[in-house]
């Protein structure tokens, strides 16, 4: 099922810059493919991330596919943007009369390692929009947006359209540590000044919610207007 209303969302990033844990944060259903992340000493510094504790890098996964989720982000009609569980039997999380519009999509969240580059490729095939994940502890993540936006920009010319693209800066927790390299700095790494930067951190989820209620705007078609949504989901 992947219905004309539904928006793919692909995100890319290096590894460990947090686009699994961003995934994970999210309501629904996770599939995925996660295995235990393994330290090799040869490994580059850019095919892997900072530990800050010493079984931070134990604990951690590590992508070797692409993980989705389907999932339902809503205006109410307070104005309240909230994320939800997309279900493919309609069910909507509130009563018509309480809710807006509706930006249903299927986050597709890639593996950033260096050795899994064509996968990031086919992900974003046919993405109607993008998030690129940078790890703002580590200045090679950082470096690495660049190229990321080079990517889109060929499957921009694939497709012949613009697919709106938006850089999260993660770890932002780090900064009271003095180890978070801010939006501004970052601003300086990249070809395109006009490109939207978001400081984030999955200890704060609301730090996510801002960002993706201005990106999930651009996409075109979006938002659906709730009349047209169910009229669609019920036909
Ligand atoms: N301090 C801090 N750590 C984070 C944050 N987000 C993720 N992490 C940690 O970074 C590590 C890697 O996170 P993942 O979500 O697996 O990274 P990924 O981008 O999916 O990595 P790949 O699947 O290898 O591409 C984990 O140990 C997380 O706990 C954050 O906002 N702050
Ligand atoms: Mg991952």
């Amino acid at each position: 099922m992947f219905n004309h209303w539904i928006k793919k969302i692909v995100i890319v990033g290096t590894t460990g810059s947090g686009k699994t844990s961003f995934l994970k944060l999210l309501p629904g259903v996770f599939k995925g493919s996660e295995v235990q992340r393994k330290v090799s000493v040869e490994e580059k510094v850019d095919d892997t991330f900072t530990p800050l504790e010493s079984d931070q890098f134990q604990n951690s996964t590590t992508t070797i596919g692409i993980n989705t989720k389907s999932v339902l982000f809503l205006t109410s009609r307070s104005n309240v943007f909230t994320v939800h569980e997309l279900r493919s039997n309609g069910g909507l999380p509130y009563s018509q009369e309480e809710i807006d519009s509706l930006y249903p999509v299927v986050v597709f969240d890639t593996a950033g390692q260096e050795r899994f580059k064509f996968m990031q490729e086919i992900g974003l095939k046919g993405a109607h929009g993008v998030i690129i994940f940078a790890d703002g502890s580590n200045m090679s993540s950082i470096e690495k947006v660049a190229d990321y936006l080079l990517m889109v920009q060929e499957e921009e010319q694939r497709v012949g359209r613009r697919i709106p693209t938006v850089v999260f800066i993660n770890k932002k927790d780090l900064e009271s540590k003095g180890l978070f390299i801010g939006k501004d700095a970052v601003r300086r790494w990249l070809p395109d000044p006009s490109i939207k930067l978001y400081e984030t951190t999955i200890y704060d989820f609301d730090s996510f919610m801002l960002p993706l209620r201005e990106f999930l705007h651009e996409l075109d078609g979006f938002p659906l207007d709730i009349n047209s949504f169910t009229a669609l989901n019920y036909a």
